[in-house]
């Protein structure tokens, strides 16, 4: 592990005044740390991907990883694909993830992932036969996320998927509020305090706009995908794959 990656999230561990989330310098110096102890499952989710990723990716085409923060799911990737002749697009919008990322692959010059700081609702997805959008939908205001979907779907070969995780609602509002409930007693268990649990809640408010399952299927049968559904979930997040 690097020394960079031992980072400790602390962000929230003192009383502060609310203002929204943003993936900025402070962010993306512990987000290894932050991600793997906020997110139930992650480590096994980005492995997953990079099986998932090995079974369908197709020779002569490229991998997109959208909102990529510091690589996760592209390393993932990679590592599966290491005898293949792969390339992995990773793209985000925050100037200091990609200049972290950059330093990393900068170490490493057998991987092919090519980053760049970009939105990805401007990004040309196309002879992708793999997207991966592992927990950045959530960050897209709603009502753009229709076009972006349609434009991962354009953009994929015949035969290609999608790959999405996102922290989800669910319709009952009883079993929504109990799986809320379990996802901060997991935090608590990896050491996060009860005032970090409810600065950090505030501070997604505004930023982080989970949907529910059916909401997302909707939204790939709209684009034209003809089949998706769940492979893994824990609490109230998901990770769902689509098939062109
Ligand atoms: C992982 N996928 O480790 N354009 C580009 N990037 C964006 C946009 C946008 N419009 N909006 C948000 N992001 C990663 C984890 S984190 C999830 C993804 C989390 C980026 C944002 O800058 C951040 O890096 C990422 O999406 C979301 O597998 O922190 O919960």
């Amino acid at each position: 592990m690097s020394k960079e990656q031992q980072n400790k999230d602390e962000i929230f561990a003192e009383k502060m005044a609310p203002s929204d989330f943003v993936f900025d310098e402070k962010v993306a110096a512990v987000f290894d740390d932050m991600v793997n102890r906020s997110i139930p499952g992650y480590a096994t989710i980005l492995s997953m991907i990079g099986v998932m990723a090995d079974r369908y990716y197709q020779a002569g085409t490229d991998i997109y990883d959208l909102g990529c923060s510091l690589g996760g799911a592209s390393y993932a990737i990679a590592e599966q694909l290491s005898a293949r002749d792969y390339s992995i697009r990773a793209i985000d919008n925050s100037e200091a993830m990609i200049t972290r990322l950059q330093q990393r692959l900068s170490e490493d010059h057998t991987l092919r992932i090519d980053c760049r700081c970009e939105d990805i609702l401007d990004t040309e997805i196309e002879n992708a036969s793999i997207v991966v959008l592992n927990f950045t939908l959530q960050f897209i205001p709603r009502e753009r996320r229709q076009a972006l979907i349609d434009a991962i779907y354009k953009g994929l070969t015949p035969g290609g998927i999608l790959l999405i995780s996102e922290k989800i609602l669910l319709p009952d509002p009883e079993l929504n509020e109990l799986l809320i409930d379990l996802y901060h007693k997991f935090k608590e268990s990896r050491g996060y305090s009860k005032l970090e649990i409810s600065q950090k809640r505030t501070a997604l408010e505004n930023v982080l706009l989970p949907e529910t399952l059916d909401a997302h299927r909707r939204r790939f049968c709209d684009s034209g995908f003809r089949a998706s559904d769940v492979w893994f979930q824990c609490f109230n997040f998901a990770s769902m794959i689509a098939f062109k």
